[in-house]
């Protein structure tokens, strides 16, 4: 793997062996690749989709011009950009949301459940934040990490078995299968954070995943489900042309 990244060593300031530096500038890449996709790509569907594609290309531009000052501030001091990333999250999280309510429109998604995601996303992100950044010593960590994780099962609740579900079900067809997948990014892809972050604070856990970098994984996160989240509602929107 060191030898594989010794590339690395042409970009200023990064040793070779820095693969959390290597995951901010591919994850900075791949965001603005997958912008000018959905952007340039939007204009080739009708009307009922396009919102829904504009979302997925301003979640990865967000998050693009986020990885752009991570990448920055990790090669300049070496810890982790919490600040920053909370902000892409506060922001790109909540527009997941709205992916949810503008695929379930048309089958009568109502604004109250869009706003409940919304809410839920970001009481889930705060909590994370105190959790990592303020309360971030002795059990701060593992409560308030509990209490973001329980924002998070109350989400995954809501989209498999609560109203956004029996929606998807009503709707049928390529709408409920897109909507599956997205589940599947929640339940799987967005498992990948809690483990981020019980790897990089104290807790109980430390033992068990300690071991691993914090930001390596919530980069791969990031990848993953931004990304996949985009390709899956322009797969939506190409299916249904
Ligand atoms: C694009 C960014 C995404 C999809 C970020 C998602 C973040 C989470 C699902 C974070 C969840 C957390 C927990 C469930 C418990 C520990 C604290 C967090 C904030 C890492």
């Amino acid at each position: 793997m060191e030898k594989f990244l010794s590339f690395m060593a042409v970009v200023p300031e990064m040793a070779t062996d820095d693969y959390v530096g290597f995951t901010f500038f591919v994850g900075c890449m791949a965001m603005m690749a997958a912008s000018a996709f959905f952007f340039l790509s939007m204009s080739s569907f009708d009307d009922k989709w396009r919102t829904s594609i504009l979302v997925s290309g301003l979640i990865t531009f967000i998050a693009a011009v986020h990885y752009w000052y991570m990448r920055d501030y990790w090669a300049t001091n070496a810890t982790s950009p919490t600040f920053f990333r909370y902000v892409d999250w506060v922001l790109t999280v909540p527009l997941m949301c709205v992916e949810f309510y503008l695929i379930l429109k048309a089958a009568g998604a109502t604004k109250q459940l869009m706003w409940k995601l919304i809410f839920l996303s970001v009481v889930m992100l705060v909590t994370g934040y105190l959790g990592e950044a303020v309360y971030n010593t002795g059990s701060g960590p593992a409560l308030w990490g509990l209490a973001s994780g329980i924002a998070y099962f109350v989400i995954v609740y809501e989209i498999w078995m609560g109203g956004a579900a029996k929606l998807a079900k009503s709707a049928g067809g390529a709408v409920e299968s897109a909507h599956n997948t997205l589940c599947k990014f929640v339940l799987i892809g967005w498992a990948i954070y809690p483990i981020g972050y019980m790897a990089g604070t104290e807790g109980w856990y430390s033992g068990i995943f300690g071991g691993l970098e914090m930001d390596v994984i919530y980069n791969i996160g990031d990848a993953i489900n931004k990304i996949g989240f985009g390709l899956v509602v322009y797969n939506l929107a190409v299916s249904s042309k």
